[in-house]
């Protein structure tokens, strides 16, 4: 193998130049358990990252039944053979010897292991009990961004047409819900309109709150290539945060976090003052510019940098940037998604887009990007507070045709009000009408925001809570019912990225002991709970993965996400391929929008929308009103504050999220020695002008104090805006060294101890990034640095303060050239 490279110390590795219009040239890279080369490989198998929403193709290397490896697909369109860290080592986790390998049920206040019978009998007799006793709204479902369509869409069944309950909602909440809601608020229904390919094509490329580098890395070395080539596109960078994008972008924004709309609003202000307008476009495509227009009259630049704290100038340029451009991308992601002013602001980038004529032709797309491997299937398989296939709940001819599919009445399927967010039924939990939570996927004892107030509602001696998982997590410490899943790499099924391309992902291995796939536990559940559609079949009819794959291609057919053209065949055969993909389009859809907005017609369209300021749905009436040709919807918002604003007691501003080398809460990457070494524990981030000021530095231990909460950690002193704190979010009281319950009365050091209960009122998406908080120091460092890596966003301000980052020998992955022929140069990133 040629080129190996500590890709913890150089997470990009190297670059394969190339220039704008050209197509991005393939890069290879493979990391193997050590001992082993590619000679000892006896099979390769088809699978896909589920660490992030790139989508990036790999092959899992196996021998004598066990995974040893995996090696990027060059023939894939999203990644051409390229891995970031977390794909190069994560796959570790699966052979950790605390797996979950037996069911477990609570005895006398423990969990015990039984057998499979034992514990699905038990959540089944539950279930019957609760319907009996209490009808379907007792029970509620609480599933993920990180399973498999084929899962999610038994699960939507199940949930919504066996049990017939409205709270089925996944942790897409937490992380993408506003990214569909922004597009069905302007574009009717939800739907990604770009696509990577744009980011060959793009002059100019805005990230808004994404830092692309650390959490989509492979995505980024594609920018980085064109950056280093001809013809290279000008970045606009809108982050409080030092971040690798910030350092490479032409024009950087800092803003005062949860100030978004405020500035986006400047760039719409000055994108129609200087008539930086494609008025053919806005005239045959959209409504609402009148309004949209009058509506940001006032917000110049310079009103918007005293909002925003930061030059008007900038505010300027970055007009300049996104007004000028021939070719525009912009990407959306949680510095805009997770604070009180979420879908105001993600549907003015989309607004920005529109003005400008900025969509459906390649370079310019709009990213309203997801976060987890398969948030895309939550939302179109209805796991989410959706209905299966983008269907507009509103909608009665909808709900009949969703009927028809499963042939149920039409009063199977719960209508009468919005499916209900995750935040409410943590609510209805906590208050009592819902008696039996099921969570798959998702560890909502470290990710949801006020964990003392989660921890409360999870341990309620009247709530029987199932936790489906790998591990036994913080949340499946406090299960009545643990059920051990297989995952990726030992079980089958698809996951769609966040630009629409489906990637088949096929067991390699074995599960341990006698862990199951996801998809077996539910089939499992609605066989014995006998669910049945009207004419007495069984309402779930498939057994297996292709089978529920096949099941799902009849609900989506003619739907905006049409997979009927796709099999399993067909996915082998060609690796990724984006939706719709039909009869119309057999080989997919690169990108939506290319000739208007048809699914925004009122009778299509999958929301009716809903008012950006206070969330109330509007009704057809209304739509139709505003919309009855089905054009792209330009809505515009007035800026509000931040809920909570800081003050003497709390100072600061606290904004919390990840770093490049772990996944949320690290029940994988913190098994994996390379990605826990690179960031073993947590720290605080603040700004040099705030340690100076305080006379703190480096390494000293500090207590970040809420309402809520506390954490504690050691400070890195870095070139984040003043006055704002930044915690990743990673670091529940699990760890390598085996903590495992939280001590009475020991610091905690979640960052979700200190959010706050609050959400977006449109997209119900919590707000993890805007509160305040006080910092506190509880002990000087001993001259060591923090914990946080040095190659990101969280390199200290003094070059040197801290050892860089490496992973030595055991990090080395090679890079081979590519196979078909691309113009290349090499050189570290
Ligand atoms: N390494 C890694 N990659 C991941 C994941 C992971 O856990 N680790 N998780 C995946 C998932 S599920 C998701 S959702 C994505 C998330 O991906 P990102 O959204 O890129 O990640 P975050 O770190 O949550 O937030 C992005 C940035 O928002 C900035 N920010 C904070 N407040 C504001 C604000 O008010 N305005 C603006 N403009 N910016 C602000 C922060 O400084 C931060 O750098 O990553 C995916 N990829
Ligand atoms: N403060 C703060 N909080 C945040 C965020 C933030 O930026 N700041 N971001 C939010 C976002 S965007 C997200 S996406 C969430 C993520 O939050 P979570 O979803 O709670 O985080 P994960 O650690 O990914 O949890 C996934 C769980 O599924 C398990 N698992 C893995 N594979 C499988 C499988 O195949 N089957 C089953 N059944 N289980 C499996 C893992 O062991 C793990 O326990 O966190 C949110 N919380
Ligand atoms: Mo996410």
């Amino acid at each position: 193998m040629e080129d190996a490279v500590d890709r913890i110390g150089q997470p990009w590795g190297a670059r394969t130049v190339y220039g704008r219009h050209e197509s991005w040239p393939g890069r290879v890279d493979t990391f193997l358990a050590e001992g082993m080369t590619s000679a000892s490989v006896q099979r390769w198998v088809q699978a896909a990252s589920i660490l992030h929403s790139d989508g990036d193709a790999m092959d899992i290397a196996v021998a004598d039944g066990r995974m040893v490896g995996v090696r990027g697909r060059e023939v894939d369109r999203v990644n051409r053979g390229r891995l970031g860290p977390k794909d190069l080592f994560g796959w570790q986790a699966n052979g950790s010897r605390d797996r979950l390998t037996r069911p477990l049920v609570r005895r006398g206040g423990r969990l015990v292991e039984t057998d499979w019978d034992t514990a699905m009998a038990l959540v089944a007799a539950r279930s019957r009990e609760l319907l009996k006793e209490r009808g379907p709204g007792a029970i509620g479902f609480y599933t993920s961004g990180q399973l498999f369509l084929e899962e999610y869409y038994t699960l939507a069944v199940l949930a919504r047409g066996g049990i017939g309950t409205n709270h089925l909602d996944g942790n897409t909440r937490l992380c993408t819900a506003t990214a569909g809601e922004a597009l069905k608020e302007s574009f009717g229904s939800d739907g990604q309109p770009g696509s990577y390919d744009d980011i060959d094509h793009a002059d100019a490329i805005a990230f808004f709150g994404h830092n692309i580098a650390e959490t989509q890395p492979v995505q980024w070395m594609r920018v980085l290539d064109r950056l280093a080539g001809t013809d290279s596109p000008r970045l606009l960078c809108v982050d409080p945060r030092p971040t690798r994008v910030a350092e490479r972008a032409a024009v950087h924004l800092a803003p005062r976090g949860g100030t978004n709309v405020a500035l986006l609003n400047a760039l719409l202000h000055e994108t129609i003052r200087h008539d930086r307008i494609d008025h053919g476009f806005v005239a045959a495509h959209t409504v609402g510019f009148d309004e949209l227009a009058a509506a940001v009259a006032d917000c110049t630049p310079k009103w918007a940098a005293k909002i925003c704290d930061v030059p008007t100038a900038r505010i300027e340029e970055a007009a300049e940037l996104v007004g000028t451009a021939e070719a525009l991308l912009s990407t959306v992601l949680q510095g805009v998604y997770q604070s009180h002013q979420a879908t105001a602001a993600a549907v003015q980038v989309n607004n920005l887009h529109l003005i400008r004529g900025m969509l459906g032709r390649p370079g310019a797309g709009v990213l309203q990007m997801n976060g987890q491997p398969s948030a895309q299937n939550t939302r179109e398989c209805g796991a989410d507070g959706d209905l299966p296939g983008f269907r507009n709940w509103q909608n009665d001819a909808h709900v009949a045709d969703l009927a028809r599919v499963w042939n149920v009445t039409p009063e199977t399927i719960p209508h009468y009000a919005p499916p209900t967010h995750a935040m409410q039924m943590f609510r209805y939990a906590e208050q009592g009408s819902i008696r039996m939570l099921w969570v798959s996927g998702t560890n909502p004892a470290v990710s949801l925001p006020e964990l003392p107030r989660i921890r409360t509602v999870l341990s309620q001696e009247r709530l029987f809570t199932v936790v489906q998982d790998i591990f036994l997590t913080e949340t499946a410490q406090l299960a009545d019912v643990v059920l051990p899943a297989a995952t990726w790499g030992e079980k089958t099924g698809t996951l769609t990225n966040a630009d629409r391309t489906v990637h088949l992902s096929r067991k390699a291995v074995e599960p341990p002991g006698e862990a199951r796939p996801d998809l077996d536990i539910f089939l499992d559940y609605a066989r014995r709970m006998d669910f049945r559609d009207k004419d007495g079949a069984p309402l779930v009819g498939w057994s297996d993965p292709e089978s529920a794959f096949e099941a799902w291609k009849r609900c989506s057919a003619g739907r905006p996400c049409d997979y009927t053209g796709l099999s399993y065949a067909k996915l082998d055969d060609a690796s990724g391929i984006q939706w719709p993909c039909n009869e119309a389009a057999p080989e997919g859809t690169a990108r939506l929008y290319t000739d208007g907005f048809e699914w925004a017609r009122p009778d299509l369209c999958e929301s009716y929308g809903k008012d950006l300021e206070t969330g109330a749905a509007q009704d057809v009436v209304e739509y139709r009103s505003l919309n009855p040709d089905g054009k792209a919807m330009l809505k515009a918002a007035a800026y509000w504050p931040p809920h909570e604003q800081p003050d003497e007691e709390h100072p600061f501003q606290l904004t919390t999220g990840r770093t490049l080398y772990h996944f949320h809460t690290r029940t994988k990457t913190g098994r994996a020695r390379q990605l826990n070494d690179a960031a073993p524990d947590v720290w605080v981030e603040i700004s040099t002008q705030d340690a100076d000021r305080l006379k703190l530095g480096e390494g000293d231990l500090v207590d970040v104090r809420s309402t809520r909460g506390s954490l504690r950690g050691r400070l890195r002193v870095t070139g984040i805006r003043p006055g704002l704190l930044f915690v990743p979010f990673h670091y529940g009281y699990w760890d390598t060294s085996g903590g495992s319950g939280p001590e009475a009365g020991a610091p905690g050091r979640a960052a979700n101890e200190t959010t706050i209960t609050d959400w977006d009122p449109a997209s119900k998406q919590p707000l993890f990034k805007t509160a305040a908080a006080a910092l506190v120091l509880v002990e000087r460092g001993d001259g060591r640095p923090s914990p946080a890596p040095t190659t990101t966003a969280s390199a200290p301000a003094v070059a040197g303060a801290a050892p860089p980052t490496a992973g030595g020998e055991a990090a080395r992955a090679a890079q081979e050239p590519a196979r078909f022929p691309h113009r290349r140069e090499e050189g570290a990133q």
